[in-house]
This record gives C-alpha cells, sequence and structure tokens, in this order.
C-alpha cells in the first residue's frame, strides 16, 4: 500500500495511490489509512494534487555514518583530530543518533522548499531512507528524506553537529508512504542534484544493502528507553555524498528516488 497527503477543499487529507490515481479519503490520519481505516470520497489523478509531507511527523530522528561513503566522507571534512569519533562510531555496537526536527517546524514535503544555513559555506543533501515508527515502536511504512547539512560547520567540530544539522528548512520527508511487502528487502535510493537551469550537478545511486546496521536495528535502537511518538519518521542515513566542491544553492534542485515510494523533489529557497 501506498500513501499520499493532498490539500482538497475539504481540507488536508489522506490518499491511497493506485497506480496514477489516488482515492481520497474522509480523514488526514495516515496511520489509521496504513491500518485500513476509512472511507473513500473520491479519486484524481496524482499528477492533479498538490501533495503535503506524508505525514506531520511529531518527531524526526536521524541515525548517521551507516554507510562506509558516510564515514569516509566525515573523516575528510573533519578538521580536528576528533575524526576518529567516526570511525569508531561506525564499527561500534550503538549508533549514532539525533533529533533533526519536532512538530515539522524545519521539515517540508514534496515540492517544498529546503534552506541552507546563512552561516555554512559547503551544504549538501543527505538522501535517506525513512522509516514510519506507528503504536508501540512498531515500523509501518517507509518514505525518503533528506537530511540537508552543513559539512563545514560539522567539519569545525563533530560537537557542531546539532547546528550542522537543525535549522530552518533542514529536512524534507515525501512523497509517499510506502509499506514494504519485505521488510528485510534493499532499497534502491538515487540523489540528482540539478542547477536552476536544469543542468545536473550530481548524480548518483546507492543501496540499503551497503548499510552497516538495518533500519528496523536503528528503529530499536531509537526506541530504547525514549518515549518517541507513532507517526515519527527515523531517517537512516545517507550512503551518497556529492563530490567536495559541490555546495547546495539557492535554485538548486534536489531530486531523491527511492523505489516504489517515487521522487521527493525540492528547490533550495533564495
Ligand atoms: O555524523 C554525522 C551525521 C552523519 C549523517 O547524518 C549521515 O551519515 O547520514
Ligand atoms: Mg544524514
Amino acid at each position: 500500500m501506498r500513501t499520499v497527503r493532498a490539500r482538497t477543499a475539504a481540507g488536508p487529507r489522506v490518499g491511497r495511490v493506485d497506480g496514477e490515481t489516488v482515492e481520497l479519503l474522509d480523514h488526514d490520519d495516515p496511520l489509521a489509512a496504513l491500518r485500513g481505516e476509512g472511507s473513500v470520497t473520491g479519486t484524481a489523478p496524482l499528477a492533479s494534487l498538490e501533495l503535503l509531507p506524508p505525514i506531520d511527523a511529531p518527531e524526526i530522528w536521524c541515525a548517521g555514518v551507516t554507510y562506509e561513503r558516510s564515514r569516509d566522507a566525515r573523516l575528510e571534512e573533519a578538521e580536528t583530530d576528533a575524526r576518529d569519533v567516526y570511525a569508531l562510531v561506525y564499527e561500534a555496537e550503538r549508533p549514532e543518533l539525533f533529533l533533526k526536527d519536532a512538530g515539522m517546524r524545519r521539515t517540508t514535503g514534496p515540492g517544498g522548499t529546503i534552506r541552507v544555513r546563512s552561516d555554512a559555506t559547503w551544504s549538501v543533501p543527505e538522501p535517506e531512507l525513512g522509516v514510519v515508527i506507528g503504536e508501540g515502536g512498531r515500523p509501518v511504512a517507509v518514505t525518503a528524506g533528506n537530511d540537508v547539512s552543513s559539512r563545514d560547520i560539522e567539519g569545525a567540530n563533530p560537537l557542531y553537529i546539532p547546528q550542522a544539522k537543525i535549522f530552518a528548512g533542514a529536512c524534507a520527508i515525501g512523497p509517499t508512504l510506502l509499506v514494504p511487502d519485505d521488510w528485510s528487502a534493499a532499497f534502491r535510493i538515487r540523489l540528482r542534484v540539478s542547477s536552476a537551469d536544469g543542468d545536473e550537478l550530481f548524480a548518483g545511486e546507492t543501496s540499503t544493502a551497503k548499510m552497516k546496521r538495518s533500519p528496523l536495528e536503528l528503529v530499536d535502537w531509537v526506541m530504547r528507553d525514549n518515549p518517541v511518538p507513532p507517526g515519527s519518521v527515523l531517517l537512516t542515513g545517507t550512503g551518497l555524498v556529492p563530490a567536495d566542491d559541490y555546495t547546495l544553492e539557492p535554485g538548486h534542485v534536489v531530486e531523491i528516488e527511492i523505489d516504489g515510494v517515487g521522487v521527493l523533489r525540492n528547490t533550495v529557497a533564495a
């Protein structure tokens, strides 16, 4: 099953995606829709809808350094002797986890604008598989997420990670929630970044098969002694890092594609 949220004349509504058509439901509760609840009030072509974030996540958490590529990128960007922390956490049993957003204050949905920090010189998108956490900490669906980050700020000192990661417009999720047939199957993740004129600036592809830890193991860790509310999302780390001379600029378009979930497209705000 795949769901979206869309703006309708009656307000925000959840829809069930069936090919290129959406069956709009009589409520705006994605977790209820995933449980099969709700009546269909009408249908609309997917392309005609103004999509909203697929869930208003009470919290968005992120895992870090879950791919070798991410570990290597942090080792390169680190300007201090503290670079060992990345190699250590990659090998450790306990993962790196941090709170990215709460109350959707810093997060947009499909078609929305993301932002870069005004005091950063090196900003990148981080395309990540997101897991939606349901009642009792149970994973109920996946989505795509962008953990927009300031590499120069993190590189200056790992204690600056909250500033490098948590700021206005630093996150996007969507476009759909997908209930995987098989939670152990790998997802292909693609990233494409283009200029305002449509020139390709970076393109790459990875798979969650390259993760050091499974998405479900990360959900277990984030739920440990932690009252994460149902509907929250855990972004499971990036395995795609643009070339070191690339930085996000106003007008750049970021597309993150995950098989089955669709393409999350966002533009960097002026
Ligand atoms: O260690 C910093 C964060 C890493 C991260 O966000 C990632 O690997 O995706
Ligand atoms: Mg990340």
